[in-house]
């Protein structure tokens, strides 16, 4: 029986199966559903694919497409990056501990490239390092790497040539190896989301690749918010959540409301038991994965993000001139003669901004995040949603948690302060 999880499977590869149309002779066989696995569900990547495969003499056999993209980072930022197979990052590639697989790598970028799979025991000559273990994919090209992969865990893929460049334009994945058989702990939802940074100067679109320290645009699976899919769980439902970090420069604390969570997984594979610890906040360092899991056992909208505050911001949160506490009466309308719109920000504080109908560049995401339904919620770039709700029906966006009556913060009455002695004037 097909569960509900190799239904969407089978659903996305007949999407993606075009992808594959260039290369029939070396596959040799039609394309089958999905084999069954022993994992009762795989990795769902928030607005993201998992890469279609299919079965040829006993080998899993997939193609990747290296090449220029055309990608919305939220409705408002279009860029022209580079990706795999029509996006960034890459679709996620699913594995079973032992399988052996061939990977084809086609290259339609305009340079070379190799492919490195992080983190994956490997023979030497699969490796993907340009120069050192295999020469560069020239343009045009189709290369093969075949490779056991030996041990469940949660890694990586992403170009071992001109590494700046082309992780800066978006060439990433995700790279899972679920275990065979039973010793690893189930989980209900099983979710994976790459991290990432990009300096995109408002008005532009192209990411700037030299870019060091100055990172404007960060990602999660190559979205900021209010453009990151939510991420849904059953009440009670077990969650896995796994982080790939392939930023140019910066690691990512990322921070998880409402639950405690331990740290299974890692780029060196299963975590033992004895070695984990609870925490709130997991810190994915550059060039790391990092697989957390807990229990859904409050209902809500749980915000999980960077706990670096830039790195909720998008484009226009960043390196403005500071004007907390300065008077600024007089000066929009002065300097609206000269420039028409003009509005001095952020004289108290930052939080306004959100909310103005600001008049920005084409092609430009201000520091906005969206609205919420007690407020404008004034976080964008590397922010998301947990939704846990009771009996839901699918794991499509549920919409607004409905709060029990009382359960929300709000005005204390007079009677309340009173009450317990507090004097607020
Ligand atoms: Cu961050």
């Amino acid at each position: 029986m097909l569960t509900r999880r190799q239904i969407l499977t089978s659903a996305a590869l007949a999407g993606t199966v075009s992808l594959l149309k260039n290369v029939p002779a070396m596959l040799g066989e039609e394309a089958p559903a999905p084999q069954p696995s022993t994992q009762s569900a795989g990795v769902y990547t928030p607005n993201g694919v998992t890469l279609p495969w299919k079965l040829s003499g006993g080998v899993k056999v997939f193609h990747l497409i290296a090449e220029e993209i055309e990608h919305e980072f939220a409705p408002g930022l279009r860029c022209r990056c580079w990706g795999y197979n029509g996006r960034t990052p890459g679709p996620t590639i699913e594995a079973i501990a032992g399988d052996r697989l061939r990977i084809y790598m086609t290259n339609h970028l305009p340079e070379a490239t190799t492919t490195h799979w992080h983190g994956i025991r490997i023979p030497n000559g699969m490796d993907g390092v340009n120069g050192l273990t295999q020469p560069a994919i020239p343009v045009g090209q189709t290369f093969r790497y075949e490779f056991d992969v030996p041990d469940p865990g949660t890694f990586m893929y992403h170009p071992h040539l001109d590494e700046m460049t082309q992780q800066s334009m978006g060439m990433m994945g995700m790279f899972i190896v679920h275990p065979r058989g039973e010793g690893v702990q189930k989980v209900d939802r099983d979710y994976a989301i790459m991290l990432s940074e990009w300096r995109i100067d408002p008005g532009t679109s192209r990411p700037v690749t030299t870019e060091m320290t100055d990172f404007n645009i960060l990602t999660m699976n190559s979205k900021v918010y209010p453009a990151t899919q939510p991420l849904v769980a059953q009440l009670g439902e077990r969650v896995r959540i796994r982080f790939g970090n392939l930023s140019a420069m910066e690691h990512h604390p990322i921070h998880l409301h409402g639950f405690q969570m331990v740290v299974t997984q890692t780029d060196g594979g299963i975590v033992p038991q004895s070695a984990r610890y609870p925490g709130n906040t997991v810190l994915v360092p550059v060039g790391s994965t990092r697989a957390v899991e807990f229990v859904a056992d409050a209902p809500g909208d749980w915000p999980m993000h960077c706990h670096m505050t830039h790195h909720t911001m998008n484009q226009m949160g960043h390196n403005v001139p500071n004007m907390l506490g300065v008077n600024t009466s007089g000066v929009d309308d002065k300097a609206a003669r000269l420039l028409p719109g003009y509005m001095t920000m952020g004289s108290s504080g930052m939080a306004d901004m959100n909310d103005m109908q600001m008049q920005t560049l084409p092609n430009s995401i201000p520091m906005r995040g969206a609205k919420g339904q007690f407020g404008f919620i004034d976080m964008g770039g590397m922010f998301t949603i947990l939704k846990v709700r009771d009996k839901i029906q699918n794991y499509d966006d549920p919409g607004d948690y409905n709060f029990p009556t009382g359960t929300v913060a709000e005005r204390a009455t007079a009677e309340e302060l009173k009450r317990d002695g507090i004097e607020a004037t």
